[in-house]
């Protein structure tokens, strides 16, 4: 695997709505932090969200982000969070559908990329407050590129109706 010289910080969103799903997000945190290349710096509370999309009757999701200091390309961290996601049970059926564990890459340094199989910031990002809320605690003042706006700006703008925290579980 290419080591990049320098270390870039990139953030990732966490979500999960089956099984056990508090230990499942500690559980996820502690296997990134193994993988070589990778380091996780801090995450967010947990928060209880309302699922938003995907099938109706989905239980509730438990959501984080986390700080990563990584030597991995873009590329790379996906890979690595997809292994991370099956290590856990997820299976890919039903888009938007109920998960043990859902890893997103929400921002990588600065960069803007538009691939095939990687989006970043992750296109969602902006309209979510279930990845907003977490991230805002991390790092509310960092600009998200393509929009020239701040975590915490797209936070306070971002829709009121599509998320309820009913509860906060400090990390
Ligand atoms: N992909 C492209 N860009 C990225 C990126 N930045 N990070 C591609 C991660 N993946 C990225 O993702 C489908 C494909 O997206 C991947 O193969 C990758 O190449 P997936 O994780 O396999 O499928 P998915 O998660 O079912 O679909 P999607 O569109 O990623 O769903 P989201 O956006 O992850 O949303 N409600 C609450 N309250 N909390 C949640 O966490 N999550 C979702 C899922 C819906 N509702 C939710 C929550
Ligand atoms: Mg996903």
């Amino acid at each position: 695997m290419a080591e990049r010289r320098q270390a870039a910080t990139a953030y990732v969103g966490l979500g999960a709505n089956l099984g056990r799903r508090e230990e499942t997000l500690r559980a996820a945190l502690a296997e990134l932090g193994r993988r070589p290349g990778v380091r996780v710096v801090r995450a967010s509370a947990f928060r209880e969200t309302e699922p938003v999309g995907g099938p109706p009757g989905q239980p509730c999701y438990l959501n984080a982000a986390a700080e990563l200091l990584t030597t991995l390309e873009p590329e790379e961290l996906l890979t690595v969070l997809q292994q991370v996601e099956d290590a856990f049970g997820r299976t890919r059926q039903v888009r938007w559908g109920p998960r043990t564990l859902d890893l997103d890459l929400l921002l990588y340094g600065d960069e803007v990329i538009v691939d095939r199989k990687l989006r970043v910031p992750h296109p969602e990002l902006v309209v979510r407050r279930f990845v907003l809320a977490p991230l805002a605690e991390l790092c509310p003042e960092r600009v998200v590129p393509g929009t020239g706006l701040s975590v915490a700006a797209l936070l306070a703008r971002a829709p009121r109706d599509d998320v309820t925290a009913v509860g906060l579980y400090p990390v």
